[in-house]
């Protein structure tokens, strides 16, 4: 995630989210974000002016001072999380609770100097900078007394409970990056029941529960400091755009994809039934959410020997090509740097691949989930997942790698403008390469035979193969920050942490837990993103924009025939005009870089609509005689 995954905003992370670069620093241009509260401002070693009389050179002043100061903190901050990431102890745990604590203290003294600023007319560049100061802050602290500290003891605790939770499965401790691979091959439901219910008693629930509720109400009046009314204007106030604007463009987006998702519920419940008995997937209602092949029923594909469309066309198993092959891990990664510099891109610098953590080591503890970072600001890239040989992790790897090499393109941007037009373009960069995984690439790496390219009798079968992955997702997607607004926002309260979330598991993703929660259970906290404060409306926007990105580079490309066949690997065309993007970092607003790839400068649900439409119409023919819905 961002440099040391998350900069500034992340700062206030116990460990930060999953792509480097100077995080949570890209908000607008303009000023639409509140302006910051003009209570005392806190002195800052930039010493801003504070009368009223401040001019441009003042600013200019602070803004060289900060972002001088900002990139040597971040390095720094970047070191230790790495370590700790690396190495989970008591030790790193204090040294990630202190750093955490001061990288809070320092954003919010930044965000609080802008204050002077705030009524000065500035160039746009320069406003662009101060907005992002306030807004980009994940998890800020009140000032005074000790609240970072606080907030910092907390994030850590939950973070390590997270990261360091394991399960017994056949009298062996087994770690959730086990766990996981489980839920998508093991087909006994009572064993998926355990191993899920089990996942979520192992993160300390009742503890994690109660930290983060004391987490919110620290961030909540750190946020009402700033101006922000609480912390869900104050996360929704990072897209160049006023806060209730962009939770409309949520549900707008939503809206144009949910009648797919419908679809493959319906269809996916039938094949469940089928597969199970209906005393175990009924065929109406609500999915049980551990046969989905995933630990959060988050992505099905591991399913699709119960789910795929039994088209006429032979198809092929990318994970079993991948073990055919012999790839391990270090090959996977090989594979995925080859992809980027096929289109031209600069092959990973030596240090990557001495300093990445490619597999899981087996003699410590260490956070599993896959990360991608950026700890200079020039060229000490690095990934660290504990990679395991399947399908999902090639696309990861691809995933991982778009962070790298997003990071990498706007390194001479200033440090402010160091990080994704949004945070949605952050995640959107390898997921679209990642797109270009098609049979006919799969040949070109020779790991598919020439002969074994399956006609077009089998394009329904891939379709729902990715379908599996990319529809599956985006009521996910969109319900974790619905979740966490609503907390934020008090309309949430601590002890209906779980019910609610499970209220909007049953609304948008239409899935139920396999067993009856205990009072004492806190399920949103078994997922990384929230036991780690990484916001989560970035991947629903990166689903949406990596078919647009997909699209356009097809065109480019001239490609002509379905589009979940084009790849652009080798295409240096395409590479060009996409580093050109990247390079812009987060210098404009969203919709200029949107703009330079796409020629639009609107994210819009129709490209993954189009790119899935024979789909749709094969799963309405089929859905026709069933009951859909729940
Ligand atoms: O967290 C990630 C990446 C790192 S940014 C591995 N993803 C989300 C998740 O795992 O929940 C990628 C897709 C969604
Ligand atoms: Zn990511």
């Amino acid at each position: 995630m961002s440099k040391w995954k998350y900069g500034v905003a992340a700062i206030a992370l116990a460990v930060a989210g999953c792509s480097g670069g100077a995080e949570n620093t890209d908000a607008a241009a303009n000023d639409q974000a509140p302006a910051p509260a003009m209570n005392e401002p806190v002195a800052s070693t930039s010493e801003p002016a504070t009368g009223a009389d401040v001019t441009v050179a003042d600013a200019q002043t602070f803004l060289t001072n900060t972002e001088t100061e900002l990139a040597e903190f971040n390095e720094y901050a970047s070191r230790i999380f790495w370590v700790y990431s690396n190495f989970i102890t008591t030790d790193t745990e204090a040294l990630v609770s202190r750093v955490s604590a001061d990288g809070t203290e320092m954003a919010v003294r930044m965000a609080v100097g802008t204050a002077p600023f705030a009524d000065l007319e500035l160039p746009q560049d320069m406003r662009r900078k101060m907005t992002n100061l306030t807004a980009g802050i994940t998890l800020p602290a009140p000032t005074g007394g000790t609240y970072a500290q606080d907030l910092a003891e907390i994030t850590t605790r939950m973070s390590s409970a997270y990261s360091t939770g394991t399960i017994e499965v056949d009298d062996t401790e087994t770690t959730l990056n086990e766990l996981e691979v489980l839920m998508g091959t093991v087909r006994d439901p009572e064993i998926l029941t355990t191993m899920w219910n089990d996942w979520r008693a192992a993160i300390q629930p009742a503890q994690m529960s109660q930290d983060y509720a004391a987490m919110v109400d620290i961030a909540n009046a750190g946020a009402r400091e700033l101006g922000f009314s609480d912390l869900a204007e104050m996360w929704l106030s990072n897209y160049d755009m006023p806060a209730d604007e962009m939770e409309a463009e949520v549900e707008r987006l939503w809206g144009q994809v949910a009648p797919l998702y419908e679809q493959l519920h319906c269809s996916v419940r039938g094949d469940l039934s089928a597969t199970y008995g209906a005393d175990v997937q009924a065929e109406t209602g609500m999915i049980r959410a551990d046969l989905l092949g995933n630990m959060w029923a988050q992505g099905w594909a591991p399913i699709r020997d119960i789910a795929g469309v039994e088209s006429g066309g032979e198809s092929y198993d990318l994970t079993e090509l991948l073990v055919e092959a012999g790839f391990d891990a270090h090959d996977m990664v090989e594979a995925g740097e080859r992809f980027y510099t096929s289109l031209g891109l600069a092959p990973l610098p030596e240090t990557f691949w001495e300093r990445s953590l490619i597999t899981r080591p087996r003699d410590r503890t260490v956070v599993c989930h896959a990360s991608a970072w950026d700890i200079d600001a020039r060229d000490d890239i690095r990934i660290k997942m504990c990679t395991n040989v399947n399908a999902e992790d090639f696309r990861t790897v691809h995933h991982e790698l778009g962070h790298n090499y997003y990071q990498r393109a706007y390194q001479d941007q200033d440090t402010l403008f160091q990080n994704g037009a949004h945070d949605g373009f952050h995640e959107a960069i390898g997921d679209f390469v990642a797109l270009s995984v098609t049979p006919e690439y799969l040949v070109q790496i020779d790991l598919l035979d020439a002969n074994a390219v399956p006609d077009e009798s089998a394009d329904l079968g891939l379709l729902m193969d990715l379908a599996l992955d990319k529809i599956a997702f985006l009521p996910f997607a969109v319900m974790m920050d619905q979740w966490r607004w609503r907390v934020f926002r008090g309309e949430i309260a601590p002890e209906d942490y779980n019910t609610a979330w499970w209220e909007l598991r049953n609304q948008y993703q239409g899935v139920y837990p396999p067993v009856d929660r205990p009072a004492d259970a806190f399920d949103p906290g078994a997922k990384y993103h929230i036991a780690n404060n990484v916001p989560y409306l970035r991947y629903f926007l990166s689903y949406i924009l990596q078919f647009q990105f997909q699209q356009t580079a097809c065109e480019m490309a001239g490609w002509e025939g379905p589009l979940h066949r084009c790849t652009v690997y080798g295409n240096e065309e395409v590479g060009a005009r996409f580093n050109e993007m990247m390079e812009m970092g987060a210098s404009q607003p969203w919709p200029d870089a949107l703009e330079a790839f796409t020629g639009t400068r609107e994210m819009d649900g129709s490209a993954i609509i189009a790119y899935f439409q024979p789909l749709m119409t094969y799963l309405e023919e089929e859905n026709a005689d069933r009951d859909c819905g729940w």
